[in-house]
């Protein structure tokens, strides 16, 4: 491995296997997609982009990276059987995350965070919440004829009754399966539609939720503003801003112990590198909130 070809490009000292605190794993996985395609290319592109990101961060007056280290895990190599995908992908992840180390993969469409999530059940025990940045709900219980579409990762995840609640933030697209979904089970799913958090009616209600949590932490890209990340396959408008993603990611971390995260449905696009630099840059700054905030030793 290269500086090239690992996360941020960090000197060997600092991506080696043994040195590192936090574990990459390209996870290029790309069957279900329904719209635009293109995210089979996601966890090279964030690699990339990743070599420009500079490394001191003015909100810690330092290079957090230095501290604790990423070393960048080859990518998966997965069959196209989205069910068969998932669960090579919940072995991978157990695997590494069984080393103690902070796992960080990158996909992929959405359908891989259910393998993700099941890993680090696997891995690390339950109970777990999950915190999912997103525009869309991904509650149904199938869609295009597969239980495993992307369409349908929240659902999947709550199958598992060590998942104990999923949250969702950012939310613009629904259908009415899903609303009556949430509303049938409040106590396992709950969303605050994008313009909660504008209007910043989220933050208290956010905070009892996840408060003392093990969270599994999973962001796709559309979460946010298309300004922001217009290249991915299903892009919705009135999106999360910058600012928005990192004052939730911050106060998540203040309050809960991530233990494990994604991000996915980066669709690289001619022209839009921008995206995949904003990418690259949030998946920087949600490590750093993590590591840097006590990340797994919180209660
Ligand atoms: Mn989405």
């Amino acid at each position: 491995m290269t500086t090239s070809d690992n996360f941020l490009g960090l000197e060997a000292t600092l991506s080696s296997f043994e040195r590192a605190g936090v574990l990459v794993l390209p996870i290029p996985f790309e069957a279900t997609v329904s719209y635009g395609g293109g995210a089979a290319g996601g966890p090279a592109a964030i690699i990339s982009a990743s070599q420009q990101v500079e490394l001191y961060d003015r909100e810690y007056d330092d290079e957090p990276a230095l501290r604790y280290g990423v070393h960048t895990l080859p990518a998966l190599d997965l069959p196209d059987d989205p069910e068969r995908a998932v669960e090579a992908i919940r072995a991978a992840v157990a695997d590494v995350a069984r080393t103690g180390k902070f796992v960080v993969g990158l996909g992929g469409e959405h359908t891989v965070s259910v393998g993700v999530g099941r890993g680090l059940l696997d891995a690390l025990g339950g109970p777990l919440t999950v915190v999912q940045i997103d525009a869309h709900s991904d509650l149904r219980n199938e869609y295009e004829g597969t239980p495993y579409s992307h369409a349908c990762i929240a659902r999947r995840l709550l199958d598992d009754p060590a998942i104990e609640q999923v949250l969702q933030l950012g939310i613009r697209s629904v259908c009415p399966e899903e609303v009556v979904f949430v509303r049938a089970n409040p106590d396992r799913a709950r969303v605050w539609y994008a313009e909660a958090v504008h209007e910043d009616k989220w933050r208290d209600d956010f905070i009892a939720r996840v408060r003392g949590r093990r969270v599994f932490l999973t962001i796709d890209v559309d979460g946010l503003d298309p300004a922001v990340a217009p290249a991915t396959g299903t892009p919705e408008p009135d999106g999360l801003t910058w600012r928005e993603t990192l004052d939730i990611l911050r106060t998540l971390t203040q309050h809960a112990a991530v233990v494990g995260m994604d991000c996915v449905e980066l669709a690289p696009s001619p022209g839009l590198h921008m995206a995949d630099f904003a990418v690259a840059k949030l998946v920087y700054k949600a490590i750093s909130y993590i590591m840097l905030s006590g990340g797994m030793e919180k209660p």
